[in-house]
């Protein structure tokens, strides 16, 4: 057979398996795994590098509605150029619903926002924000049917959270049709009392968003948000986790029986609650919820992933740019760190911390680093075995490492739209060289290829792996 694309030599790595062999693709498909494949169109030698599946990156932000006079620093865009630097062939992102506002109609917004903008494949998870009873008993089960089979809420955020019964209402309308919930557990109303509670006391750095959201606020809306999906007896992914109490509620619901997927982020590894504590208001560049805790949190999350409890490793990518007044430094947030815009930019970092944080100093292993990125959300989000793996038949999603380039993290580097990023100066080993999406070289050598002719697809989804048939 002749190939479309050959990459020789490669040592390929699943979520199982390490294995030498050449990759045969066709009409944008992995054909042939084998040695000695040489008859194509374009051959890439792969001598010295590690052949992984491109990085699904499922929870990013993007072009995304942000507050009065506030706007996000990625559209499709910049967010998916900056996704295939960084490695990775697939992100979801969130459509989120305005009060009011149809979930037919937020796609319609969000899928023009994405319409011939992104550089890697795209899905949507649905963000619940008005749960009507015409949104959960006509239009969601209408939606999970064409594809779109994951949803999340918000248990923190005026105008964004829901109430317990509404979570539950809309828990038992996943139940119903297989859709998988994603939970951002922080108790609102704690976070309310302890923001009063600062303004009576004059503190209103960027510093004291750390203090507002403590541990307890994340711990006790992870164990509701648990015990509510207990009661409906549906699965659920209690997403970017930050510290132990939450972590240890995810592994107690597990013993208990529950079906239940854990996220943690880069941000959680890397920064803690001192990074908010700098002058000049440069603290306002970590200010993310839930916010990074200490080292012992780190640790917790180190943890989690080593073991097992999470699932996911996502960036949980929203960026604002830090110096400008539609950003973190807006006339507001200038002087009171409520409203600093919540999140960071991490899309085109994700992956190579992880690499060499992860990989190279011994935590977990390449097989763990190919699950914690890129399987188990192909998996976890319907997308699996076309995606997230290197397999006959799959989409030819590729990313191909270097696993001892040193290179120092700098914004220049990322080719997102914020003006920074958390992570300046931080040195990691090992990086993605080339991306193949769908067997079209996207990325080489940190530039895009065929920038001007962003070719990413939308991907409908099928169910979970963790939703059982319905009964
Ligand atoms: N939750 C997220 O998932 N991302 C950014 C902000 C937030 O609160
Ligand atoms: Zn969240
Ligand atoms: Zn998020």
């Amino acid at each position: 057979m002749r190939f479309d694309t050959v990459i020789r030599h490669a040592t390929v790595v699943t979520a199982s398996d390490s294995f030498t062999s050449d990759i045969g693709i066709k009409d944008g498909r992995i054909v042939a795994l084998a040695l000695g494949l040489t008859e194509a169109d374009e051959v890439i030698d792969a001598t010295g590098l590690l052949a992984l599946p491109g990085g699904i990156d499922s929870h990013v932000h993007l072009d995304q509605p942000s507050g009065d006079g506030i706007v996000m620093a990625d559209d499709f865009a910049s967010g998916t150029r900056s996704a295939a630097i960084g490695g990775n062939s697939t992100v979801l992102a969130f459509c989120m619903q305005e009060k009011g506002q149809t979930l037919r109609e937020a796609l319609k917004v969000y899928h023009a926002k994405a319409e011939n903008k992104c550089h890697v494949d795209v899905a949507f998870h649905l963000v619940i924000t008005d749960p009507t009873p015409e949104v959960l008993g006509q239009e969601l089960p209408a939606l999970v049917e064409d594809g779109y089979t994951s949803l999340k809420v918000f248990m923190t955020y005026e105008g964004l959270r829901l109430r317990d019964d509404e979570i539950l209402a809309t828990l038992d309308t996943a139940r119903r049709t297989g859709a998988l919930v994603m939970v951002h557990c922080e108790n609102e109303d704690a976070i309310r009392y302890l923001i009063g509670r600062h303004e009576e006391e004059g503190k209103f750095a960027p510093k004291f968003h750390a203090s507002t959201r403590p541990i307890a606020a994340e711990r006790e809306a992870t164990h509701r948000a648990l015990s509510l999906a207990e009661i409906v007896d549906v699965p659920i992914v209690i997403v970017h986790v930050s510290n132990r109490e939450a972590m240890e509620e995810i592994r107690r619901a597990r013993q208990r029986g529950q079906k239940i997927a854990g996220e943690t982020c880069p941000q959680y590894l890397i920064l803690t609650a001192d990074d908010l504590d700098q002058e000049a208001l440069e603290g306002a560049k970590f200010v993310c919820s839930p916010p990074p805790r200490d080292k012992a949190s780190q640790d917790a999350c180190w943890e989690g992933l080593e073991q097992g409890v999470f699932d996911l490793f996502s960036s949980d990518h929203c960026p604002f740019r830090f110096d400008d007044a539609e950003g973190k430094l807006n006339e507001k947030g200038k002087r009171h760190f409520r409203w600093i815009p919540n999140g960071i930019p991490g899309v085109g970092t994700r992956l190579p911390i992880l690499f060499s944080e992860g990989v190279r100093k011994g935590r977990i292993d390449l097989n763990q680093f190919v699950a914690l990125t890129a399987t188990n959300h192909a998996k976890l989000y319907g997308l699996y075995p076309r995606k997230g793996t290197i397999a006959i038949g799959a989409d030819a999603d590729i990313a191909l490492w270097n696993p001892e380039k040193r290179v120092t993290l700098s914004n220049d580097l990322l080719q997102h739209g914020a003006d920074y990023t958390p992570y300046e100066g931080l040195e990691v080993e090992g990086w993605p060289v080339r991306l193949l999406v769908q067997g079209r070289t996207v990325m080489q050598d940190g530039a895009l290829a065929g920038a001007d002719q962003p070719q990413g697809h939308y991907l409908p989804r099928g169910k979970s792996a963790l939703v059982r048939p319905a009964a």
